[in-house]
């Protein structure tokens, strides 16, 4: 059992989303004293603080006014950049600052499997879990991916490991955070409206191996620009041959030997592959029988929002990839295209350059509809390629597309961008989506 260092002291979450919410929730259970910051009042933030107050845990809101209080320690939400005031004033007054996932690591008894990268994340959190609770253990695939970790280590269940999706947002904030296992799947431009740069960028997502020890694993990629590693390193790669687990004539492989051709799996693709090469070498380090690995990776269904089939009408495919969040993942989505494509982009502006993805646009996609705060920019740099139009709203976005696709064409929403200048996330977005394509007629 780890040492409880908040009983009796005076902490302040930053945020009032999921992981401030868990970890005020947690701080509470193991006797702090806690109140919640929060740049914005909304209704969310409003329900949210009846029912903690409840609790005994305040809610404060910059509307409200923060209270002067002496702090002994903050805990920071993922998606607050730890430069705005809220942050920078507790850091002034020389109060230390973790965040959520540190937080729950401390009060963590159960071995972690940490999965990063810039995509695919959910898909091998999902995918290792499924393979380890194959192989007789019990785990639940938590963190970056919806609940948060410390809503794990509050609850009552027992858990042999907890696998664990990570963000780079997540890895800036940790101190002692020690995976057993840390899976790095890939590195390619995103986030680019918090990070200066890539590399400022990479030196956040590098931090899953910063605590590891030789007695640890390190799943990588050998694409990737890594530190000097002290955990036993494994590889996996479906573009090179040299890796522990490789990609090879449509067959998944181990140390050579071929264990699953992929078309037996409902995954299709280089990059998905890669997800399953990392759960295959997770698998195996935890010696999870071929026969159980097989099974879970045969049973398992793509998360939606990730090119999702949403419906064929009068001969088009419409094709839901709303988690396409940064250029690299709409890359991959148009890669897998076999028909000529009707592609709906854009969003919020993460500072993406989308000049170089024009080769690729060209190949695939016939028409371009651009939305959201990048319109203009998809439009620049596309715009002498493929032929770009603007849409006004959503709604109009995927009434255009169907105006635009003839039978034999894919409408695909695969944004290459965030989704919050229109859209509650990227869910929001498919969802919306969905809806949008149902009502064709
Ligand atoms: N807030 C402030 N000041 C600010 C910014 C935000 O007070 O300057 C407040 C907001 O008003 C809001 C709260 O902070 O009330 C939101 O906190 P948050 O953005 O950390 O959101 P959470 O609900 O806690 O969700 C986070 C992750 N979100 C981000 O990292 C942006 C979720 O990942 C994660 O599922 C959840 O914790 C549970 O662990 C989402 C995500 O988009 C899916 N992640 C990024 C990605 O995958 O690319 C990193």
């Amino acid at each position: 059992m780890k040492e409880n260092f908040v009983d009796g002291k005076q902490v302040a979450v930053l945020g009032l989303g999921e992981s401030g919410r868990a970890a005020a929730e947690l701080l509470a259970r193991k006797g702090a004293n806690v109140i919640i910051r929060d740049n914005y009042l909304n209704e969310r933030i409003d329900q949210m603080a009846k029912k903690l107050e409840v609790r005994g845990i305040r809610v404060e809101t910059q509307q409200s006014g923060f209270t002067p209080c002496r702090f002994d320690l903050g805990v920071l939400s993922p998606g607050i950049d730890p430069s705005v005031p809220l942050v920078k004033q507790l850091k002034r007054e020389n109060v230390p600052v973790i965040g959520e996932l540190e937080l729950a690591y401390r009060f963590c008894d159960t071995p972690i499997v940490a999965i990063t990268g810039t995509n695919g994340k959910s898909t091998t959190t999902e995918l290792v879990a499924a393979a380890l609770t194959a192989g007789g253990l019990k785990t639940t695939a938590c963190g970056n991916i919806g609940v948060p970790f410390s809503d794990v280590v509050r609850g009552e269940e027992f858990y042999n490991m907890v696998t664990l999706e990570v963000s780079s947002f997540q890895l800036e904030a940790i101190e002692k955070f020690r995976p057993q296992v840390a899976v790095y799947l890939n590195f390619t431009p995103d986030h680019l409206d918090r990070y200066k740069s890539m590399e400022e960028y990479r030196q956040a997502k590098v931090r899953i191996f910063m605590n590891q020890s030789k007695d640890d694993f390190a799943v990588v990629n050998p694409d990737c620009e890594l530190p000097a590693l002290t955990a036993k390193k494994i590889t996996i790669s479906a573009y090179h041959g040299g890796a522990d687990y490789t990609f090879e004539d449509g067959f998944l492989c181990a140390h050579g030997e071929r264990v699953l051709a992929q078309e037996l799996t409902n995954l299709r693709g280089p990059h998905n592959a890669e997800n399953q090469l990392a759960t295959l070498a997770v698998a195996d380090i935890y010696g999870v029988s071929r026969q159980d690995m097989i099974g879970a990776l045969r049973a398992y269904r793509p998360l939606p929002h990730r090119c999702e089939l949403v419906r064929e009408f009068d001969g088009v495919i419409y094709v839901n990839d709303s988690k396409a969040t940064n250029i690299d993942a709409l890359e991959k989505a148009l890669l897998g295209q076999t028909r000529p494509v009707v592609l709906i982009a854009g969003g919020k502006d993460k500072g993406f350059d989308f000049a170089p993805m024009k080769t690729l646009i060209a190949k695939k996609v016939k028409d371009v509809v651009a939305i959201g705060e990048v319109q203009n920019k998809i439009v620049q740099s596309w715009g002498q390629y493929v032929r770009c139009h603007r849409a006004a709203d959503f709604a109009e976005a995927v009434n255009m597309s169907r105006r635009l696709a003839k039978a034999g064409d894919t409408v695909l929403l695969s944004p290459g961008c965030s989704s919050y200048d229109m859209f509650k996330n990227f869910e929001d977005r498919g969802q919306q989506f969905r809806e949008l394509v149902a009502k064709l007629a």
